[in-house]
């Protein structure tokens, strides 16, 4: 046998790929198992360590489960637009179709030198018409049912540039491009009405296998919380206002009320004398970003109004401010602040010498911000917690000035982009009907390839004439495209359903094959995503669920993040610090397989870690290893005559039946480094096996191929090699995953150390049924034994439960 190494690679990938044997068959024998990787941006460079730490392990997971017997679906594709390309086009003049599809070819090819089982007969390419129609098809679907619909929006401009900016590319408020600093432009944009689903997204996650954390953030994310509203009037005038508040119970200590500064109210209640100040003020907030404005450190500042607000259960009129740190997407956009009880209110009330009174007993000093009883609040006193809320509620309800109210955190999907590379949207303006949709049989909405895009103030697809100006499906008339294209998290949002019917000339997908193989039984990928596309991709199910074109409820129901592997100085992976791992590089050295077990035994899958040369050194060392053993194993097999199983043959499949049981559940588990572990303590005892030289053939022949399915999934192809070796068929990987002998792992004999005065002299062995007293016995007749303890004597023998014996001698 050749040693392992890249030519081996190419070779089983060949061969794999010839022998038809792993395309997918929906009506292939076992059950169906879909694993799902997230599929890749096809940026400009190769394929880098973070890439094989998501692909390649999930493999190996994929490539056991179908030895286990299922029908597994592991299919592959691209998330082909968004704004990288776009912006490398513009740095470069290179067209994004011409750079993804480019890139698309060169990771295509790194990803089959990988050996990964993909189903590439279902590609999905989001960027091609083939696929975008659908998502326009979807787009159309969502407007019919009301959960598509259009509004005024801010977006980051950037004045300098004439460009309007992506969220990541804002940084620290300037444009992250020119430094100059970034404001906000109102217009008219796409939503998609995922709040309709709030409650839902919220309460299915319980039943969803996915890390806790995750689910923690998704649930944030949502925000549901329980409160109440509240009315003032504003003093002296016919104009009200309403707050959200979790703690209505403090109301009589809401000395004064905050307003976000984009409160439509402001400018109406603002007093002349005040205007200057708080024109100023707005314009300055309107270029800080939310979570900049929601950041506990930051100092709280604010302007007053000069009008004043009624407190509805108590007439009091207190001052009406402006602040930033109240944002005007939540809740009401207005606060009640009640400075006794919360730290911002308390924080901004002793910068602006506002009254402070408390009204809720408990604590030393304040601000008080848990619950407790109320005081200084008539004839609530003595209430506390739910029952007070709840009091104070059914009273303003009484009087028309306020009611119980859910408030979630979560906002409808801002989908429209102002740039090119992306779906256009399928609805044209039309003078006389207004916004009318594309119909479906004129789709797709072709993106043109001719277009300017470096940016100068408007969509790049504005400035094409040929693609804006159209007829108007309903009367004929000449109208006008959308100029902005979908968020690419809309690609994503279904691609897992797209393919399982990629080339579906008709529909999405068709519904009984969708029903038949979703939700996807494992999805694994970056932690990174845990709310956007996840809770999008969830969203989008449901809808579907609900306009018929699916039966489920979720997606995915089970979620693994992997790790992230950092350079070999600990730090994250970046072309700047000159740190990055190209496994190129060492896939060429040392071949896929090795590349693959390192990553799975050097790390834990769900931490990733440092990378380190040593280590996969190491493992270039095992692979070597077991070529030599078995090698070593073949010789003797040869001119073997032993056939009895005696101590040693008892040894060996006391390691076989640990290393099967110990990948099984631990790889199942995806724990690759335990598994790679006890396939090493096998490949130790193989090699203690033959070092004597007198083999039981049929026990060695049996363990040596027991030991090549456990680890054919780690190492696909040099498992093949060396099932091939063995003299079996190919392929390794239509062999059941083998199961162990549970009385194999008991053994007959079993090791005890023993300690004279707490230090270890020696290790005998005690048949496993032994008595306490046989083992004091056994330990203190050792020859080891009785030299240490010569000429002292015994004060204390004690058996420690199967492993040690403790003497104490004086
Ligand atoms: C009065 C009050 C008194 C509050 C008190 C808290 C403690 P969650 O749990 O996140 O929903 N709030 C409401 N709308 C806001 C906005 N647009 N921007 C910033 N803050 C806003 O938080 C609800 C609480 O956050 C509300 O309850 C309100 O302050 C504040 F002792 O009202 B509270
Ligand atoms: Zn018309």
């Amino acid at each position: 046998m050749a040693n392992y190494g890249k030519a081996t690679d190419i070779k089983w990938q060949r061969t794999w790929e010839e022998s038809g044997k792993f395309k997918f068959d929906i009506n292939g024998k076992g059950e169906k198992l879909y694993v799902l990787e997230m599929f890749s941006y096809p940026s400009g460079s190769n394929l880098h360590a973070g890439h094989w730490f998501n692909y390649g392990p999930t493999d190996s997971w994929a490539r056991m489960k179908r030895m286990q017997g299922y029908n597994v679906f592991q299919p592959m594709g691209f998330d082909a637009f968004g704004l990288p390309a776009e912006n490398f086009a513009i740095k470069t003049g290179i067209h994004p179709m011409d750079s993804t599809l480019k890139n698309i070819e060169t990771m295509e090819k790194q990803l089959r030198s990988m050996g990964a089982m993909f189903s590439w007969d279902n590609e999905v390419i989001t960027c091609l018409p083939d696929y975008y129609r659908w998502n326009q098809f979807l787009f159309l679907k969502l407007y019919e049912n009301d959960l598509a619909y259009r509004k005024n929006a801010p977006v980051n401009w950037c004045p300098s540039c004439m460009t309007v900016l992506a969220n990541e590319q804002v940084v620290d408020g300037a444009c992250e491009r020119c430094g100059a600093l970034v404001t906000k432009k109102d217009l008219t944009q796409w939503f998609f009405r995922i709040t309709k689903y709030a409650d839902e997204l919220l309460e299915d996650l319980e039943g969803l296998d996915w890390p806790e954390k995750t689910k923690a953030m998704q649930r944030h994310w949502i925000g549901r919380s329980y409160g109440s509203t509240v009315n003032f009037k504003v003093k002296d005038t016919e104009l009200d206002f309403s707050v959200f508040t979790t703690r209505v119970d403090t109301l009589f200590g809401a000395t004064y009320v905050t307003l976000a500064p984009e409160n439509d109210l402001v400018l109406k209640i603002t007093t002349p004398g005040q205007l200057a100040e708080v024109e100023a003020y707005i314009e300055n907030a309107r270029s800080q970003s939310d979570i900049e404005r929601q950041s506990l450190t930051r100092e709280k500042t604010g302007v007053f109004t000069g009008s004043y607000a009624i407190n509805p259960i108590n007439g009091r009129a207190i001052p009406i401010w402006i602040g930033d740190y109240v944002l005007n997407t939540y809740g009401t956009g207005a606060v009640m602040a009640v400075p006794a009880h919360d730290e911002r209110d308390y924080d901004f009330a002793i910068k602006y010498n506002l009254e402070i009174e408390r009204v809720i007993l408990g604590g030393d000093g304040l601000p008080f911000c848990e619950d407790g009883e109320m005081t200084n609040s008539g004839s609530f006193n003595g209430f506390a917690g739910d029952e007070a809320r709840d009091k104070v509620t059914d009273y303003l309800a009484s009087i028309g000035m306020g009611e119980k109210k859910v408030n979630y955190r979560l906002r409808d999907w801002l989908v429209s982009r102002q740039r090119y590379w992306g779906t256009p949207i399928p609805m044209v303006y039309c003078d006389k009907c207004g916004v009318v949709p594309v119909p479906e049989k004129d789709l797709p909405v072709e993106l043109p390839y001719d277009v300017e895009f470096t940016p100068d103030g408007k969509s790049p697809l504005a400035k094409s004439e040929k693609f804006m100006n159209t007829t108007c499906p309903h009367c004929g008339g000449p109208a006008e495209r959308d100029p902005d294209t979908l968020d690419t998290f809309v690609c994503s949002s279904w691609y897992y359903l797209r393919y399982v019917d990629n080339k579906n000339g008709n529909e999405m997908f068709s519904k009984d094959m969708v029903n038949r193989m979703l939700p996807v039984d494992k999805y694994v990928g970056g932690p990174e995503h845990a709310v956007m596309h996840l809770l999008y991709a969830r969203f989008i199910t449901k809808a579907l669920r609900d306009m018929g074109y699916l039966d489920f409820n979720e997606p995915f129901q089970s979620l693994t993040h992997q790790g992230l592997i950092l350079g070999s100085d600990g730090q994250k992976m970046s072309k700047s610090k000159g740190n990055t791992i190209t496994p190129d590089h060492y896939i060429e050295q040392y071949g896929s397989d090795v590349f693959r077990l390192y990553l799975m035994f050097g790390f834990a899958y769900s931490e990733g870690g440092a990378w380190s040369d040593d280590g996969i050194k190491s493992i270039a060392r095992y692979v070597d290893r077991i070529e030599r053993n078995f090698q070593t194993s073949l010789e003797l097999m040869e001119s073997a005559t032993r056939t009895e199983t005696g101590k040693r043959e008892k040894e060996l499949l006391y390691w076989r039946a640990n290393a099967i049981k110990g990948a099984t559940e631990d790889a199942s588990k995806m724990q690759f480094n335990t598994t790679i572990a006890r396939t090493m303590e096998l490949m130790n005892a193989i090699g203690k096996y033959i070092q004597d030289g007198d083999v039981n053939k049929e026990v060695l022949i049996d363990v040596l191929k027991d030991y090549t399915r456990i680890i054919a999934p780690f190492a696909p192809h040099f498992s093949e090699e060396l099932w091939q070796l063995l003299g079996m068929d190919f392929t390794i990987f239509d062999e059941a995953w083998p199961v162990w002998d549970e009385s194999a792992l008991i053994k007959d004999e079993i090791e005890i150390a023993i300690q004279v005065n707490g230090k270890i002299r020696g290790r005998i062995m005690v048949p496993s049924d032994a008595t306490e007293d046989m083992i004091k016995e056994m330990s203190l007749a050792a020859d080891f034994t009785r030299s240490a303890t010569d000429g002292k004597s015994i004060m204390k023998v004690i058996v420690v439960r199967g492993s040690l014996v403790n003497i104490v001698v004086k």
